[in-house]
């Protein structure tokens, strides 16, 4: 088999989620890099990257030149090409533009690989399990007030989640940080689990401080509570707190999370499958999370992590962060707060001609 064409696209949607009710975006938009390899017997392989933001045509410019050194190449051998499209990028990885073009296509190899052996990529890369649990995202955000929270929370509890993520980091006392998890976890009662990310935004004093007061409401862990490579800073909460640490997703390639598991940063390993370099790469920080005896959950797309998560024995949850859904014709179903890999070949996934119609701009 050899990879004869690639089609690549820029979609422009609204920034919307379907988990939010009632807060209008206004124009606010998100682009995505689609990517389509064709191949010589008439399987093609998807893709997609993103966080180009301003930069998405430069981003697009890149998929372009990696998948255009794929073309006459046999797809099967996923590792020798990433070797030489590493090669071939030089010193303009691993953080940046490059990462995540080569994310979309080692993304679109492994569909390839999926589809010529007629397996799932959840089975391809270990097939440990066909569900996984999933939690709702980007619903209960830091701009909404307590009252929205309220409601949000035993809304998405109506729609079928489980689990479900809010943030802090933007109040101006711990106190009212704090309130937020009091509301939340009032509304939603004692058994849904409740994670929070901070995105950063704290030091690693106010992360103890207020990781203290907020034990009681048991969340299921707190992320990202400091700078991503504040490594040891990190470590410094993880060791003060009872509630599980998560952090990973801002980092670019598999070396940074050695460091992470090294200095004991985390309880809980986040991989981000655009910036750790596509699903070659995921999977070995999977592994790497394996030997520490540390469980990995996914960073948005959730129609391509639910292959991920299940594939591995340490897979939590995957991260149900709705904005790649509307690129696809079927996405992966919600059962009993887990989802489920589909039952199609490769990434089971094929790109929706009328999103394309309707949001292409390049
Ligand atoms: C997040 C980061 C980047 C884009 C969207 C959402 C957030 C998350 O940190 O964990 O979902
Ligand atoms: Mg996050």
């Amino acid at each position: 088999m050899k990879v004869t064409r690639a089609t690549t696209r820029i979609i422009q949607t609204p920034a919307d989620n379907p988990l939010v009710v009632g807060i209008p975006v206004g124009d606010a938009t998100r682009e995505f890099v689609t990517l389509e390899l064709d191949t010589d017997e008439g399987i093609q392989g998807v893709g997609v990257t993103f966080f180009g933001a301003a930069l998405t045509n430069a981003l697009k410019s890149a998929v372009d030149t990696l998948s255009g050194l794929v073309i006459g190449r046999d797809p099967m051998p996923v590792e020798s090409i990433v070797a030489d499209l590493r090669a071939a990028g030089s010193g303009s990885g691993p953080g940046g533009i490059f990462t995540l073009a080569l994310s979309a296509v080692d993304m679109a190899l492994w569909d390839i690989k999926g589809k010529a052996l007629n397996v799932t990529v959840s089975s391809l890369l270990g097939g440990y399990r066909d569900r996984a649990p999933t939690y709702a995202s980007g619903a209960l955000m830091r701009p909404m007030n307590l009252e929205y929270l309220a409601e949000a929370g035993p809304r998405l509890v109506e729609m079928g989640f489980k689990q479900m993520k809010t943030q802090m980091g933007a109040e101006p006392t711990a106190t009212l940080e704090v309130e937020r998890m009091r509301v939340m976890r009032e509304g939603i009662g004692p058994d849904i689990d409740l994670m929070c990310d901070i995105n950063q935004l704290w030091n690693v004093n106010q992360a103890i401080q207020i990781g203290k007061r907020v034990e009681e409401y048991n969340l299921f862990w707190l992320e990202d509570v400091v700078a991503q490579d504040d490594y040891q800073g990190l470590a410094r909460v993880a060791d003060a707190l009872t509630t599980p640490i998560a952090a990973g997703e801002y980092v670019y390639g598999i070396t940074p999370f050695r460091q992470m598991l090294e200095n004991r940063s985390i309880d809980i390993v986040m991989i981000d499958l655009l910036r750790v370099g596509g699903i070659t790469q995921w999977k070995k920080v999977a592994g790497m999370a394996e030997a520490f005896n540390i469980p990995v959950v996914s960073h948005l797309v959730p129609e391509i992590h639910v292959h991920l998560i299940t594939a591995i024995p340490n897979g939590l949850t995957v991260e149900y962060m709705p904005w790649t859904l509307r690129l696809w014709e079927e996405t992966p179903k919600m059962e009993n707060g887990e989802l489920v890999v589909p039952d199609r070949p490769g990434l089971g996934l094929e790109f929706n001609q009328e999103t394309i119609k309707q949001y292409q701009v390049a």
